[in-house]
């Protein structure tokens, strides 16, 4: 899927000042609908296909449902960062998913079941921990395909590519400049990091009390 027939990373970010009231207006022209997810600042949908809604009925939230059709106003105060918005199917955020896939036009389909091992040998276990494999993988695809997710962002491959954009706010865009300012510079002590330092003994409920219940500890298959 694409937004105006763009996919991540082929496409602009959204740039926006802090402080700013951004606005963003969706149109579905899609047949399937689009729950359009932002990270980051929560935003209110302040427009549908009624006209304006009042402030008195938006609530906050970080994802709204576009419908076939429908268009959906989405306004929220920026915050400086790199904020992904993209829809929430997760295969609306690929490209090409047909690939290697033959065509079954015209093929006698008597007798497929036993046979489809042998249609599809090389079938592949993927998802199981999201797509970010698929993204470092670069599998060959055919003339003129889009590849699935090839986007890099500052901590390595983007598991996203299709209905993915990035809303960056800074504190110094000049207004009027909608220039990629590039990725954003996290502040000293705000990046998450894998914590490799000695690791406290789990907390545990005090075992079995006096009428409680007993718990057989398993002793392997041997002790029989
Ligand atoms: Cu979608």
């Amino acid at each position: 899927m694409d937004w105006n027939n763009r996919v991540f990373p082929g496409i602009d970010p959204l740039v926006a000042r802090t402080g700013d009231r951004v606005r963003i207006r969706i149109g579905n022209l899609t047949m399937t609908n689009h729950p359009i997810h932002m990270h980051g600042p929560h935003f209110e949908v302040t427009g549908t296909d009624g006209g304006w809604v009042p402030k008195s009925a938006r609530w906050p939230e970080v994802t709204t449902d576009v419908g076939v059709g429908q268009l959906r106003a989405i306004e929220f105060d920026a915050v400086a960062g790199d904020w992904a918005l993209h829809c929430h199917k997760a295969h609306h955020t690929m490209n090409a998913m047909g690939h290697d896939i033959p065509t079954m036009v015209g093929v006698d389909h008597r007798g497929l079941a036993e046979r489809i091992a042998k249609l599809v040998p090389d079938y592949m276990v993927m998802g199981d921990k999201g797509m970010h494999d698929m993204a470092e993988m670069e599998m060959p695809l055919p003339d003129n395909t889009l590849p699935m997710m090839t986007g890099r962002g500052p901590f390595g491959p983007v598991g996203m590519g299709g209905m993915f954009s990035v809303v960056k706010v800074r504190d110094d865009v000049r207004p009027g400049d909608y220039r990629d300012p590039g990725p954003y510079k996290h502040p000293p002590g705000t990046v998450a990091y894998a914590y490799t330092g000695q690791l406290q003994e789990p907390s545990r409920a005090p075992s079995v009390g006096k009428a409680g219940m007993s718990v057989r500890r398993p002793n392997g298959h041997g002790g029989h």
